[in-house]
């Protein structure tokens, strides 16, 4: 692939969940870095329980960086190489309780009894009732942290600073919603720096969700719905609503404003449901390409700051931890614990969706893109099948049909000439396309085949 240009936009991250910190560093030098991705999430790096499930790792027993990605020396080495490759770590932070214990003694912080809330139980009905227990109490067996004390927000200030003293650049705040907005507020206070925030609040009868913009983004939970009625067309909704859910103009579902929002198609949490077409959050890898094409839609769309969510094949099992191969043991591109686009059926190891053909190059979409915040050209064909352009930067067309092609001439809104379809494959550095070349007309047409559940998608960063 061609270089990525060093002054070019970054504007999508991706959450190498469960990755060790070696093969994070490696895919930020040989990987994230030249596709443009601006950031990485990384999975919490504290001192917690120890065990097989993935969970273990959101309860803490102290903030030393100690644990299974790895230790404090190679976290910062991982910091290092990432950000001398263009890639700014964000780090899982989980402050809002530690670990399971009845004596709630950490002498590793030290955290006492007194650190900690009145001990009572979240329970479901307070979600639609009583907001003060949803953060005063605790998640199921799990020791709340009195965060509005001043001592506890001094050590979880303290673990904060010790993350940007190392390199990180910014936080996801684990449980937000279950710490009062000025908790998290009276935190970052302590904590000097230009960092970014994303907070987990997921809306219900209770919380105030836009009362935690002033600490920085929030996960916008309606948007793995959004993407999982489009895609796997549930509750009659098909791709071609999505323009009218997403037009700001109108915004009927209520989004939160796009510059506050970070979304995704699913999250760790929420793509651990089975997919028997009901009682599942959001689609997961299972969901074949489906799922990848709402990525390709995510990126291109102009809304929120995009997280691909990147781990492995857990193979229905709600608890099951991450494969014990680690990724660059052999030579960079021969990783076969790494396969992306893979038949999940018979897959194991890490399903690289970041790397999918219909993510990967449309990071480098949405970075060209940027500026133009708009949606032009729109096509509807059948519900189905969209396309649209990002003004004069961009075009892109998703085909969710399972068995038809779809053959037809389109306004790409694009300069004539001719423009590798970053899909099928990428701009090399002699400038000639390994998939698809796009020649688009003098009048900004272009006459293009999309196989079915397939999609194309060209912008002015690829232009031969
Ligand atoms: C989160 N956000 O608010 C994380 O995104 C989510 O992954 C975490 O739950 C949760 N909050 C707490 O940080 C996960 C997992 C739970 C697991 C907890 C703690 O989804 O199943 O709970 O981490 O490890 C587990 C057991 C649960 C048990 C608890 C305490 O599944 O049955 O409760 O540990 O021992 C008695
Ligand atoms: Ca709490």
């Amino acid at each position: 692939a061609a270089d990525y240009p060093k002054d070019a936009p970054r504007s999508a991250y991706v959450n190498l969940f469960e990755w060790k910190w070696r093969d994070v560093a490696n895919e930020c030098r040989y990987f994230l870095g030249p596709k443009g991705y601006a950031a990485v999430q990384v999975s919490p790096p504290q001192e917690s329980i120890s065990g097989p499930a993935w969970w273990t790792r959101y309860q803490p027993l102290s903030y030393r960086i100690a644990g299974r990605s790895g230790s404090e020396y190679e976290f910062k080495a991982m910091v290092d190489t990432c950000k001398a490759a263009g890639v700014a770590v964000y780090v899982d932070v989980v402050i809002n309780h530690m670990a399971g214990s009845t004596s709630r003694d950490y002498p590793g912080v030290p955290y006492q009894p007194s650190d900690f809330h009145t001990p009572c139980d979240i329970r479901d009905e307070d979600y639609r009732q009583d907001r003060w227990r949803v953060m005063n109490c605790s998640l199921p067996g799990l020791p709340d942290l009195a965060t509005g004390r001043d001592t506890v927000r001094g050590k979880i200030a303290d673990y904060l600073k010790k993350l940007l003293s190392l390199g990180a650049a910014g936080f996801r705040i684990d449980a937000a919603k279950h710490i009062h907005e000025d908790d998290i507020a009276a935190i970052l206070q302590r904590v000097p720096g230009n960092y970014f925030v994303t907070q987990e609040v997921i809306s219900d009868g209770v919380t105030p969700v836009a009362a935690y913009f002033k600490n920085g983004t929030v996960n916008e939970f309606k948007y793995i719905y959004l993407m999982k009625n489009a895609f796997d067309r549930q509750a009659g909704q098909n791709l071609a609503g999505l323009k009218q859910v997403l037009d700001p103009t109108t915004n009927p579902w209520g989004l939160m404003p796009s510059l506050n929002a970070t979304v995704f198609v699913n999250n760790h949490d929420t793509e651990r449901k089975k997919p028997d077409g009901v009682s599942y959050d959001s689609m997961n890898v299972y969901f074949g390409p489906m799922h990848r094409l709402a990525h390709t839609l995510m990126l291109a769309w102009p809304y929120g700051y995009p997280q691909v969510m990147s781990g492995y094949y857990f193979q229905h099992d709600h608890d099951m931890g991450p494969p014990a191969s680690a990724l660059y043991d052999g030579p960079k591109d021969s990783t076969p614990a790494c396969t992306p686009d893979a038949d999940p059926t018979k897959a194991s190891g890490w399903d690289c969706v970041h790397r999918s053909r219909f993510v990967a190059g449309m990071v480098g979409f949405r970075n060209y893109t940027l500026p133009a915040w708009q949606v032009d050209n729109w096509v509807n064909d059948g519900g189905d099948r969209i396309a649209f352009s990002r003004g004069r930067l961009g075009f892109v067309a998703i085909n969710r049909h399972d068995s038809a092609s779809w053959n037809s001439t389109f306004q790409t809104g694009l300069a004539a000439g001719q423009y590798c379809d970053v899909i099928s494959g990428e701009r090399r550095q002699d400038g000639s396309c390994s998939g698809k070349t796009v020649t688009v007309d003098a009048r900004g047409h272009a006459s293009v085949t999309i196989a079915p559940m397939d999609a194309l998608a060209i912008h002015i960063g690829e232009k031969r």
